[in-house]
């Protein structure tokens, strides 16, 4: 009983000792990145493309995916009712080479009057590495044509004839699994340029226990804002953690609806030559599937990996804007 006892004694002292170790916060260097030539790129363009599948008039592309069935799995998984804003506080300073949110006031309290209010204006140009914002259907183009074929002519400077964000404006409700890549590797955050790949994105099922299904929403966290808080701000377009192009064909086999991250979902470099941003035109112009950008899952990792679970409803509510390229927006997560 006596040597029991001290050994569970030291086996709490090993506890204590290894909980006051702290985790790293990157991973150690990896190896270079897999190279791909556009030839490779253009050939897996066509092979995840979801052109005329809903239709050669569909607007919606794989929103399509999330039938009012799936909506209804997903709110099966509310148990609890808490809701975790998935959204980082807007940025009011030109950072990572996006523009400000610009937030005026045009009125204040009135000292004098027992009765008054206060307003003001916001103005952001959303598109970029900094605001959360959601990506519609007719942001990018690709060789001249966007999602199904529909040509760039589409887009003037009156907005977009197709494929305008005003589309989505019955919202986007359903079950999201979120991929957390640094917990998968014991680090906060993911190194600068760091890929990640489909086998990340299926050891972090197995690890989670979860697995991505079709209609599904999946938000991968590189840990961006951990590494921001750590390291400040830095030259994004040379060094952020994401997926790698190897990847698109895993989301189309998955059919995921909508794909979403801390960053620009991509690996910065992308090791695609001639394209920068290859998993994001992948996703849109290829797959029909909007992107959420920028968002914060720091507070959602938490909150799932105290209930040790990773999906969650997701509810996202774009503005309804004729012929908007996107919207910002506020993603919330509900346990
Ligand atoms: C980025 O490329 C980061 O943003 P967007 O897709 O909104 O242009």
């Amino acid at each position: 009983m006596k040597v029991h006892a001290t050994f569970l004694l030291a086996s709490a002292a090993l506890a204590v000792l290894a909980s006051a170790v702290p985790a790293p916060t990157a991973e150690p260097p990896t190896q270079p990145i897999k190279r791909w030539t556009r030839a490779e790129f253009d050939a897996v363009m066509t092979r995840i493309s979801n052109w005329g599948r809903w239709g050669q008039d569909d607007q919606l592309g794989a929103l399509n995916l999330i039938t009012p069935e799936k909506r209804r799995q997903a709110a099966a998984l509310v148990r609890e009712g808490v809701t975790v804003s998935l959204a980082h506080l807007a940025i009011k300073e030109p950072v990572d080479d996006s523009p400000a949110f610009v937030h005026r006031m045009v009125e204040l309290p009135k000292r004098d009057a027992e009765i008054s209010s206060s307003a003001d204006e916001y103005s952001v140009q959303y598109h970029g590495f900094t605001q959360t914002h959601l990506d519609g259907l007719c942001h990018l183009v690709y060789r001249g044509k966007m999602y199904n074929g529909f040509t760039q002519d589409e887009v003037t400077s009156r907005g977009a004839r197709k494929l305008g964000v005003q589309a989505f404006r019955n919202g986007i409700l359903t079950r999201c699994v979120l991929m957390d890549i640094p917990r998968l590797h014991g680090v906060r955050y993911l190194e600068g340029g760091r890929p990640i790949y489909p086998e990340d994105l299926e050891a972090w099922e197995r690890q989670a226990g979860v697995k991505v299904e079709r209609g599904d929403a999946v938000l991968i966290r590189t840990g961006r804002w951990a590494r921001r808080q750590q390291e400040g701000p830095w030259d994004i377009m040379k060094g952020s953690a994401g997926l790698h192009a190897a990847c698109l064909p895993w989301l189309k086999e998955r059919d995921v609806a909508v794909v979403g991250s801390d960053l620009a979902l991509d690996v910065l470099p992308s090791g695609v030559d001639g394209v920068v941003l290859p998993v994001h035109w992948g996703v849109v112009v290829a797959m029909g599937v909007p992107i959420l950008d920028n968002c914060d899952p720091e507070a959602v990792a938490e909150a799932a990996a105290s209930r040790r679970r990773w999906s969650f409803l997701l509810t996202v509510a774009p503005l309804a804007v004729e012929g908007g390229t996107g919207s910002p927006v506020n993603p919330l997560a509900t346990f």
